[in-house]
């Protein structure tokens, strides 16, 4: 005999599932019960937003579906914003959520809503209710396969509390312990001939990574691809990127798709790679494709082929799969001539020091996007920063040196004038010198995101892990669940102040599970999204010089003190010397630590 719960848990184990982040209530206690003699470890987060960017971090970082369990309606309510960031970043999760017994149902009982389901509805792939305990089990594994078959997405199932604990008839015990089935999807040989044809014959080709590419493992041979043929690359859009979907250092890469870029402008054969084309964020005053380019689709989201722009030959097929046919072609045939290679040469490589043309800072902008020149990425040592000079070096190092950081709290703050602040731009290039080769980023930084795109190499064996969904407070949480999953990996959060206020008790389960994930916060004064947008719109706060819903003064906002009551060391640093020491610190730390780096506003308006 075994509840429907602990079997619930047994599918789970033999989808190779070990942990559930979770904030359960009474309601979900059978489940807790079962987990304590099941191989599944229970990972308390203190609120349901916190548990989906966690789980949604863990299962990016394992390559797997993360698992969450909230509490009824209330709790389900709370996932909401992470779901809908999932729902964009095509992340599989399945979220369990404990129901009121089922013979309360239309008495107006406590938490009761009508439809359970029906709140996330709209922002999952399913949403389903147990309507018998024996279906519990079999809807665990059927949401697995759903969550994970293309294009992946979260899936939901309200689970009434009195089916948990009942016991399952014999012949329902065992019956779906077993893997969920996998969906392949295969391009056509023919058609990806035609794609190496069309990239072969192009005057002037492009192709777009998308995180179709860097979701995969196929990197390697797609770099290969286009170094053989000779083709200039651009990313997905700054704001949709959620993955490393080209190295940034590659002489071929020309930055995130931007309209205005050269390549994408002058294109006659666009080939797109598991890229959206596009995630809107305003209505396109142009067409960011212009009607003469032949476009050619490859992707495993049938919803994105030919969707706004036409496709002339859109292909259904795991990205993974295609890179390789589409390589394998290429190595098999001509190619183009040594003429054509040669001709292709001045447009494809990214000329060492200058500026990349692509309009890397279409960012979260409100009323039209703010455009930033980026460095070059032709090479790491040619990164062409900001001309802005840094703050006075303040020389933390020797003092730190003969300090004893074991003690919580804000050595920096200490030594610091209260007016200093770093150039955002530096603070990247000196995360970019310090940080290991094998770091992971998890990027929530908002408008500080193009400039993580453009002056942080991203290649090698760095990863990245972003989300293109727009709401507020994966960040943190998604940073802790890739440490989780990755325990060998150093893995830095990189966050706006704004964003991280969202979700920042995400700090108090990496203290608890010793997950040593360093938070670089942006401390830029609040929301410089909301401040550039007022500023841009030009009316009554522009000419009164007030911006309401932006600022975060009177009082500030003691960040490390905050880090510091869930028990994570916490740096205030406001120069490059310091923010030099603190990473230095928290990285040999092994400890879970916040990084409260102060940046100069007005940069961002
Ligand atoms: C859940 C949620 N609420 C509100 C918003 C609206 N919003 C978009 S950007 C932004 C400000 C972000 O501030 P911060 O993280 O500090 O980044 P910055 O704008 O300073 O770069 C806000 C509030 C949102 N995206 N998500
Ligand atoms: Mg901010």
């Amino acid at each position: 005999m075994a509840s429907a719960a602990s079997e619930a848990l047994a599918v789970l184990e033999a989808n190779g599932i070990g942990c559930i982040f979770g904030n359960p209530g009474t309601t979900e206690v059978p489940f807790l019960d079962a987990s304590v003699s099941s191989g599944i470890d229970f990972h308390l987060c203190l609120h349901e937003g916190v548990a989906v960017a966690m789980a949604d971090g863990y299962g990016r970082a394992t390559r797997s579906t993360g698992v969450v369990m909230v509490h009824t309606s209330v709790g389900t309510a709370n996932t909401l914003a992470n779901l809908i960031n999932l729902r964009s970043d095509r992340s599989p999760l399945l979220v369990i959520a404990g129901d009121k017994d089922d013979r309360l149902s239309a008495r107006g009982c406590f938490c009761e809503v009508p439809d359970l389901p029906g709140l996330v509805r709209q922002v999952t792939k399913e949403a389903w209710r147990v309507t018998l305990p024996e279906k519990l089990p079999e809807l665990v594994l059927r949401g697995l396969k759903v969550a994970a078959a293309p294009a992946p997405g979260p899936v939901f199932l309200a689970v009434p509390e009195n089916y948990m604990a009942a016991e399952l008839d014999a012949g329902f015990v065992g019956r779906d312990r077993r893997r969920a089935d996998r969906v392949t999807l295969r391009a056509h040989p023919e058609e990806l001939a035609r794609i190496v044809e069309a990239l072969g014959s192009a005057e002037r080709p492009l192709i777009i990574a998308g995180n179709g590419v860097g979701a995969g493992s196929a990197l390697p041979l797609l770099v290969d691809l286009v170094e053989r043929l000779c083709i200039p690359v651009v990313g997905e859009e700054v704001f949709t990127t959620n993955a490393l979907n080209f190295p940034t250092d590659h002489p071929c890469y020309h930055g995130n798709f931007s309209a205005q870029s050269a390549v994408v402008a002058d294109a006659d054969v666009v080939v797109a790679l598991g890229a959206r084309l596009f995630m809107e964020y305003a209505w396109p005053e142009q067409a960011a494709l212009h009607p003469g380019i032949r476009l050619l689709q490859i992707g495993a989201d049938a919803d994105e082929l030919g969707k706004i722009y036409p496709a002339e030959l859109a292909v259904l097929a795991d990205v993974d799969d295609a890179i390789c046919g589409l390589h394998r072609i290429a190595v098999d045939s001509a190619g183009p001539t040594a003429a054509k290679l040669a001709q292709r040469r001045t447009r494809t490589f990214v000329p060492r020091g200058a500026p990349l043309s692509s309009g890397a800072g279409a960012v979260l902008s409100g009323a039209g996007m703010a455009l930033e020149t980026v460095g070059a990425v032709a090479q790491h040592a040619g990164f062409a920063g900001s001309a802005d000079t840094a703050v006075a070096d303040t020389s933390l190092s020797a003092a730190l040196a003969g300090i004893d950081t074991a003690a919580t709290g804000t050595i920096a703050a200490m030594m610091n004038s209260p007016m200093q602040r770093m150039q955002p731009v530096r603070l990247l290039q000196r995360m970019d010198e310090i940080l290991p080769e094998d770091i992971v980023i998890v990027d929530e930084s908002v408008l500080s995101k193009s400039m993580m795109q453009s002056h942080f190499r991203l290649s090698g064996r760095r990863t990245y892990f972003g989300t293109s969904g727009g709401g507020l407070g994966w960040g943190i949480p998604a940073a802790v669940g890739v440490q989780l999953g990755m325990p060998g990996r150093r893995v830095v959060a990189f966050v706006g102040d704004g964003g991280a206020l969202f979700n920042i008790h995400a700090l108090w389960t990496a203290a608890h599970l010793g997950a040593p994930v360093v938070a670089v916060i942006i401390n830029n004064d609040g929301y410089m999204a909301v401040r550039r947008g007022l500023g841009q719109f030009d009316r009554a706060a522009q000419q009164a010089n007030c911006f309401p819903g932006s600022s975060f003064s009177m009082p500030t906002i003691d960040i490390p003190m905050i880090a510091r009551g869930f028990g994570v060391r916490a740096f205030t640093v406001r120069s490059e010397e310091e923010l030099v020491d603190a990473l230095r610190i928290a990285l040999d730390s092994g400890q879970p630590s916040v990084i409260d780096a102060h940046v100069v506003s007005s940069h961002y308006y």
